[in-house]
C-alpha cells in the first residue's frame, strides 16, 4: 500500500482520439455526410456516440464476463436424456444486443447513406469491434448471409415456396430489435479440408416438398449460437457442391438435425462458441443453382473477408491507443515514454504502417459500397470511373486487404504489448488488455482463407477476369494525376515497381505465378497503399 504506484493510463473517446479515422471519414465520405452536425443521426454524431459507448465500464464488464465464462454444452438432462443445450455467457449476449441496437450490420441494409452506406457501417463496426469479445465474428457472417439472401430475393427465379422462408430470415438478420434479431453461421470447413472443400463429405437429398435432408460432419462452426446457417453439401445429381440455407432450430425449439460433437479449445476467441458438428437429416433449402455452391458462398466470403480486414485494423488501432495512453503516463529516465525519441520512433513506425493499411481497407470498403448501392454522382480522384471497374478492382482488393491486414495486426499487437513492458504481457483490466486482442488477432490470418489461399485467389481474379487490366488502369491514372511536385519521386518509384509487377504477372506461367503469388500479392498491396497515400497527400 506504500511506495510508487503507476498512474492509470486511460482511453478516451475512440472516435475523437483516432485522428486518422477522422481523416478517412473526411476523405471517403462526401462533405454533407462527413461534417459534424447537430443531428444526432448524422454519421459523425453516431461515431462519437459509439466512441464513448465502446469504452464504457459496463462494456468492459461484459467482455470480462464473456472471456471468463466460456461457452459450454449441457449434454444430458438429469435422467440421462440427451439435451445438447449450448450456453453462452451473459456478457456475450449483452455485446450482441448492443450490436443490434447500434445497427452495426443493419446500417447497410437500411440504406440511408446510398453508395456510402458501407463506409458509415464499417466505421461503426471498427469502433465497436475491439470491445466486442469478437462478437463481430457472428456479425460478419450475418451481414454476408443477409447479402446472399437479399440477392436471392431480388432474383425473379426464386421459387414461391422459398421466398417467404428467405424473406423472414432476411428481415430477422437485418432488424435492430435485440429481442428478435438473428445471426448466421457459415459452414464450409470439413475434416477433409477447409481451404480446399472439394472432398467435402456432407450430403443433401431432395425431399418431396422440395427441401433437402442434409447429413455429414462440419469441422468448424463458429457461430453455433446463431439461428441459421449457410452451408455447403453435395447432392447426388451435381458434380460441384451446392449451397444451402438452414435454420438451426425447429419450430418447437429442438435442434434441426444438429448435434454438437464438442466445443473447440482455442488459443483465443474464448467467448465464441466454435464447435464441431454432426448433421443428421437437417432440413435445408437450396440457395441458387445446384452444383454452384462455391460460387454462391463466395459472395459470403467476399463480405466476411472485408469484415476480417476491418477487424484487423480495429484491433491494431486499439493496441496503438493503449500503447499511446501508457506512453503518456509511464516515465523512464524521469521522462514520459513518448518524450524519448527511440520509443516515439517505434510508435510512429507502427502508426505509419497502420495508416497505409487503413487506406487500403477504406478504399476496399468504399468500393464494396459502390458495388452494392451504385456509383456516387460526384467523383473523387480515387474512385473508379464506372461500375465495371469497381467490380473488377473489388474482386482483387478483397483477398489482398484481408491477407495483408491480418498479417500486419499480429505483428503490430506484439509490438504494442512490448511498448507496455512486462505489463503488456499480463491479463490486465479489459481497457488495457492487449493480451486478449493478441490472442484473438492470431485467428485473423487463418479463418476466411489463409494467406496462401488468398494469394492464390488473387491469381484466380487475374486469370478468370480482367482484374489485372482494371488495376493497371486505376494505378496508371493515379500516377498520371498532376499532383504536388514533392510527391513526384514517390510516384516515379511506385510506377517503376508497378511496371515490374505487371510484366511479371503477364509473362509467367500459371504454375510459376501460383508458386510466387504470396510475394506478388504483398507487392501489389504495397503499390496500392502507396498510391492511396500519395493521393491523400496531394
Ligand atoms: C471478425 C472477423 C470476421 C470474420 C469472421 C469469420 C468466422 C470464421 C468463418 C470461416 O472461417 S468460414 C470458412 C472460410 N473458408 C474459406 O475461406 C475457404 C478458403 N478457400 C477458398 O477460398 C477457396 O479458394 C475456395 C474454396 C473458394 C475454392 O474452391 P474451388 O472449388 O477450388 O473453387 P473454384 O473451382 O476455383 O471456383 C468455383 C467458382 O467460384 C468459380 O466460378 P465459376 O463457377 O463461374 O467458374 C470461381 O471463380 C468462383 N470463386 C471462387 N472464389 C471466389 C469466386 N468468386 C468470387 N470471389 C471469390 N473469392
Ligand atoms: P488446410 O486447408 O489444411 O491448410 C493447411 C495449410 O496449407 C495452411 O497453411 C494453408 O495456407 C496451406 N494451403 C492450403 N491450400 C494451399 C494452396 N492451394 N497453396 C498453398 N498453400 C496452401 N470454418 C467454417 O467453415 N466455419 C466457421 O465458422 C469456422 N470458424 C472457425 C473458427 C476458428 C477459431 C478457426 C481456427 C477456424 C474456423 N473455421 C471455420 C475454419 C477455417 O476457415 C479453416 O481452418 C481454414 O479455412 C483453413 O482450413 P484447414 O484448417 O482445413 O487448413
Amino acid at each position: 500500500t506504500e511506495g510508487f504506484f503507476q498512474e492509470q493510463p486511460r482511453l478516451g473517446n475512440q472516435y475523437d482520439e483516432d485522428l486518422y479515422l477522422q481523416r478517412l471519414v473526411q476523405g471517403y465520405l462526401p462533405t454533407e455526410l462527413s461534417q459534424p452536425s447537430a443531428d444526432p443521426e448524422s454519421p459523425v454524431a453516431l461515431f462519437k456516440d459509439l466512441g464513448a459507448k465502446t469504452i464504457a465500464p459496463e462494456v468492459f464488464r461484459w467482455i470480462d464476463d464473456a472471456e471468463k465464462h466460456k461457452p459450454y454444452v449441457e449434454e444430458l438432462a438429469t435422467f440421462g436424456k440427451p439435451k445438447g443445450v449450448l450456453h453462452t455467457s451473459a456478457g456475450w449476449k449483452e455485446l450482441g444486443k448492443m450490436a443490434a441496437r447500434e445497427g452495426i450490420i443493419q446500417t447497410v441494409y437500411e440504406n440511408r447513406y446510398g453508395p456510402y452506406s458501407r463506409i458509415v457501417q464499417f466505421t461503426k463496426y471498427y469502433i465497436y469491434c475491439p470491445s466486442s469479445a469478437i462478437y463481430t465474428c457472428p456479425l460478419a457472417m450475418t451481414d454476408a448471409a443477409a447479402r446472399v439472401l437479399d440477392l436471392q430475393l431480388r432474383s425473379s427465379t426464386l421459387s414461391t415456396s422459398k421466398r417467404p422462408v428467405f424473406q423472414e430470415a432476411f428481415v430477422k438478420l437485418t432488424t435492430r430489435d435485440p429481442a428478435t434479431c438473428w445471426t448466421s453461421g457459415q459452414w464450409m470447413t470439413e475434416r477433409a479440408g477447409g481451404s480446399d472443400v472439394r472432398n467435402s463429405e456432407t450430403t443433401a437429398f431432395q425431399q418431396s416438398d422440395g427441401t433437402y435432408s442434409i447429413s455429414g460432419h462440419k469441422w468448424f462452426s463458429s457461430a453455433t449460437d446463431s439461428q441459421m446457417t449457410m452451408l455447403l453439401a453435395r447432392t447426388p445429381t451435381a458434380a460441384g457442391l451446392s449451397c444451402f440455407f438452414a435454420p438451426l432450430k425447429l419450430e418447437d425449439g429442438s435442434w434441426n438435425g444438429v448435434r454438437i460433437v464438442r466445443l473447440k479449445d482455442k488459443l483465443g476467441t474464448r467467448a465464441l462458441p466454435t464447435a464441431e458438428l454432426e448433421l443428421k437429416d437437417m432440413k435445408g433449402y437450396l440457395v441458387g443453382e445446384e452444383g454452384k455452391g462455391v460460387k454462391y458462398i463466395s459472395t459470403m466470403l467476399n463480405i466476411t473477408r472485408v469484415h476480417n480486414a476491418v477487424s484487423s485494423m480495429s484491433f491494431w488501432r486499439r493496441g496503438l491507443a493503449i500503447a499511446k495512453a501508457f506512453a503518456k503516463v509511464r516515465k523512464t529516465q524521469n521522462k514520459e515514454l513518448w518524450k524519448i525519441p527511440l520509443h516515439l520512433n517505434g510508435l510512429a513506425k507502427l502508426e505509419v504502417v497502420f495508416r497505409a493499411n487503413m487506406q487500403l481497407t477504406y478504399f476496399t470498403v468504399a468500393l464494396l459500397g459502390f458495388d452494392e448501392h451504385g456509383m456516387p454522382e460526384k467523383k473523387a480522384p480515387w474512385m473508379p470511373t464506372e461500375s465495371g471497374e469497381t467490380g473488377l478492382l473489388l474482386r482483387v482488393l478483397t483477398p489482398l486487404v484481408k491477407m495483408i491486414t491480418a498479417k500486419g495486426v499480429v505483428n503490430a499487437l506484439a509490438e504494442c504489448m512490448e511498448c507496455l513492458g512486462g505489463v503488456g504481457y499480463l491479463e490486465n483490466e479489459q481497457e488495457l488488455n492487449i493480451a486478449r486482442l493478441y490472442r484473438d488477432a492470431n485467428v485473423l490470418p487463418i479463418w476466411e482463407g489463409t494467406t496462401n489461399v488468398l494469394s492464390v485467389d488473387v491469381i484466380r481474379a487475374f486469370t478468370k477476369g480482367d482484374s489485372l487490366a482494371a488495376l493497371n488502369g486505376w494505378v496508371t491514372r493515379v500516377f498520371d494525376t498532376q499532383g504536388h511536385r514533392s510527391l513526384n519521386e514517390a510516384r516515379a518509384e511506385l510506377r517503376a515497381t508497378w511496371g515490374d509487377i505487371k510484366s511479371f504477372a503477364e509473362s509467367v506461367s500459371n504454375e510459376e505465378a501460383l508458386a510466387k503469388c504470396r510475394d506478388l500479392s504483398f507487392s501489389i498491396a504495397f503499390v496500392i497503399m502507396g498510391s492511396l497515400l500519395v493521393l491523400d497527400a496531394d
